[in-house]
């Protein structure tokens, strides 16, 4: 039996990976943070609170990264532990950078001295692209990386430093370029799931207003499911390489409201406003990847369109607020 160890099992995609692991037989340990709420902490996988061993840990901590390790002895280690919103990146950049940038290293270093053998897999972003895209308006695995964020910069050197300690200590070091991924599961205060909620509550009469930052900018969002798969495939490939994970589709912010209110039969223009409080200081306006070297080395494809991802979204959401009337 394979033993995997997820760091931040208990975000998004921390979540789906346990579950898809399990499915595949895997014995899977898990991070958590420390927080002051810790009720609400392990909301997306209370479900499978028999079936992982979970156990606090840190990135900013080495100590508690190498307990982690020597405990659960992991053949493979999915690095998913990140300060993960792009915006307020930019209201904490030194602790973004800490945790996104010098947590990688320290997680590396920890394996170096405890697992030199394990797999490992680091969550890298599309954010790294920035402003950059190929003359036929894709971005792949060779275009230039021009981060626009404090997040983004982060995650670009921690791209960086896997690709290094995969060539300089020989470990089998992994990073998957993974594009925007949803879900029901998703923060509430990522944009798909901020729209999805607003325009539930909007059509039971709770609100009448959804305040959102650009609508104009454009990302390519998949469904976190599919994106999981993508992470296990790439580190059971033969050898350490990164690769692009994307749906190749791209839609605008407005284009994704304008879906989610009409599912609802509801005039986006009737609600949504502009705060400037949710505009960037620097935007990323446009992502669309091309994940042609996933789909031809791994065989790996998205299954889930982006009308599935929000109807999902929507149907799951309406579930939940008429339950919670219901109780
Ligand atoms: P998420 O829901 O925000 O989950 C992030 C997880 O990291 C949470 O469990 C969080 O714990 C944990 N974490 C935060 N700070 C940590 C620290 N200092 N030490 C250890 N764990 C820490 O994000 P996600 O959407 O699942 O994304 C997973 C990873 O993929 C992240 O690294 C993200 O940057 C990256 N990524 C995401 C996307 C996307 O579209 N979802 C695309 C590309 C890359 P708490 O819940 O306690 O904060
Ligand atoms: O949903 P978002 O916050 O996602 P963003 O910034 O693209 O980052 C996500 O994807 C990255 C991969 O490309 C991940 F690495 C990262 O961890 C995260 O998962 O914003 C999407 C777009 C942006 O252009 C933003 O400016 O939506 C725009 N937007 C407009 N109004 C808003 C809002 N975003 C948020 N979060 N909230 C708004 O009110």
């Amino acid at each position: 039996m394979k033993k995997a160890l997820i760091i931040g099992i208990a975000g998004q995609d921390g979540s789906y990976l346990a579950e898809h692991l399990l499915q595949q037989g895997y014995e899977v340990h898990g991070t958590l943070r420390r927080n002051s709420t810790p009720e609400h902490q392990q909301s997306r996988i209370h479900h499978l609170a028999s079936q992982v061993v979970t156990r606090y840990a840190d990135l900013n901590d080495q100590h508690s990264l190498e307990t982690a390790i020597k405990e659960s002895k992991p053949d493979e280690i999915y690095n998913l532990g990140a300060q993960s919103h792009v915006r307020i990146s930019y209201e904490v950049p030194q602790f973004t950078s800490q945790v996104n940038a010098i947590g990688v290293l320290n997680l590396l270093t920890a394996i170096l001295n405890c697992a030199p053998d394990a797999r490992i897999y680091q969550a890298s972003s599309s954010e790294m692209f920035g402003d950059s895209v190929d003359p036929d308006m894709l971005q792949r695995e060779t275009t230039p990386m021009h981060p626009v964020s404090p997040y983004g910069c982060a995650k670009l050197f921690s791209f960086h430093i896997m690709r290094n300690y995969r060539k300089a200590y020989g470990l089998f070091a992994a990073n998957g370029i993974l594009f925007n991924h949803e879900s029901p599961r998703r923060g509430s205060n990522f944009v798909t799931s901020k729209v999805v909620k607003a325009a539930c509550e909007i059509k039971l009469g709770r609100t009448n207003r959804l305040e959102l930052g650009n609508m104009d900018s454009s990302r390519d969002w998949g469904h976190a499911k599919d994106y999981v798969r993508a992470m296990a495939l790439i580190v059971n490939h033969k050898i350490a390489d990164d690769f692009v994970v994307a749906t190749g589709q791209t839609h605008t912010v407005r284009q994704l409201v304008s879906g989610v209110f009409g599912r609802l039969e509801l005039n986006y223009e009737d609600f949504v406003f502009q705060n400037p409080k949710y505009l960037r200081p620097e935007e990323l306006p446009y992502l669309k990847g091309d994940a042609s070297k996933a789909r031809e080395v791994l065989g790996w494809k998205p299954e889930v369109s982006f009308d599935e991802l929000i109807t999902e979204m929507v149907e799951s959401q309406m579930r939940q607020l008429s339950d919670r009337d219901a109780s």
